[in-house]
């Protein structure tokens, strides 16, 4: 290798453009593995290694997910997504798909200004959608970040899968750093999962069909168990004593019931006989609680963060006080 790097060196001293270093990821032991897995399923072994070889080490890929991660607690987070202009980007967006958002709540019982929220969290309504190419960012994590490269190994051979499926060119495809991509910001298994053709054009396109991005992730919630019965979350109080870890993750198995007679004050009557739990945030100018239901917790199947799921929870409710839904 050291001769290679060294020989490419000079190469490219000698104004032959060369890569220094190239990744070489269609060398890898992993990617033979992985494309003869797809050979099994329909994928030309010898394509799947072309575009393997042509996938690039991105360091800033890298150095994204060795940041620091944020320790961000809910007063400091919460400005960033509850905005009024990000309010009225999703008004903006509502007037251009209200038919297909209605659609989407009729169809798949999850309400319109869910949806509106999490496309506005994930990408501002498609402004953000990512800049990385989802083949150098997935086959880097996947091949050089060996923390989590199990995962996004796996998440680079849907990739292809998605690619074959969708008829997708894999080396025009942008995302996140971590391969997330569309208005939803869908992993390609999300991706091959849970998106829909929801306006049956034969495809199921997340990254520049709003339609189908829509109904894909209203589909992403309902799989998940989006229940139109349920509602949220709402603020309760004397609840310190049932929270054991503020900011953190949460399991809805109490009932309304139950935590009312451990003291738990404002829990909604007809939250009664339904699971919750208790989340405590650290507010602006106190501690809050809040009694979440299993509504809260689908929407940490979207991303683990409860301070993500309130922000979408509350970008949500301003969102249809907005509308007047
Ligand atoms: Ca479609």
């Amino acid at each position: 290798m050291r001769i290679f790097l060294l020989i490419s060196v000079i190469v490219s001293l000698g104004g032959m453009h060369i890569p220094v270093a190239s990744a070489n990821y269609a060398e890898r032991p992993e990617v033979l593995a992985m494309a003869d897995r797809l050979a099994t399923k329909g994928l030309d072994r010898n394509k799947v290694l072309k575009i393997m070889s042509e996938a690039k080490r991105l360091d800033s890929v890298i150095n994204a997910m060795n940041r620091p991660a944020e320790k961000k607690e809910w007063k400091e987070y919460r400005p960033i997504f509850i905005k009024k202009a990000r309010v009225k980007a999703a008004a903006s967006f509502y007037i251009k798909h209200q038919d297909t958002l209605r659609r989407a709540e009729t169809e798949l019982g999850v309400p319109v200004e869910v949806i509106l929220a999490i496309i506005g969290v994930e990408t501002y309504y498609g402004k953000n959608k990512g800049s990385f190419r989802a083949l150098d960012a997935l086959a880097t994590l996947g091949l050089d970040y060996s923390k989590r490269a199990k995962f996004f190994l796996g998440e680079l051979e849907s990739l292809f899968l998605l690619g074959k499926e969708e008829n997708l060119r894999l080396t025009d495809l942008k995302g996140s750093y971590a391969g997330a991509m569309g208005f939803g910001q869908f992993i390609p298994s999300s991706y091959l999962a849970y998106a829909v053709d929801f306006d049956k054009d034969g495809h199921r396109d997340l990254i520049d069909n709003p339609v189908d991005a829509i109904g894909s992730v209203a589909n992403y919630l309902a799989k998940h168990g989006w229940d139109l019965g349920y509602g949220i979350a709402s603020p309760v109080s004397n609840a310190a004593a049932q929270v054991e870890r503020m900011e953190s993750r949460i399991d809805v198995k109490e009932t309304g019931r139950e935590l009312t007679s451990k003291g738990v004050e404002g829990i909604p009557s007809a939250w009664s006989e339904l699971p919750l739990d208790v989340l405590g945030l650290y507010g602006a100018e106190k501690e809050e609680y809040w009694a979440v239901t299993k509504n809260f917790y689908v929407i940490t199947r979207y991303n683990r963060s409860p301070l993500y799921a309130m922000a979408v929870t509350q970008l949500s409710e301003d969102i249809a006080k907005e509308l007047g839904l």
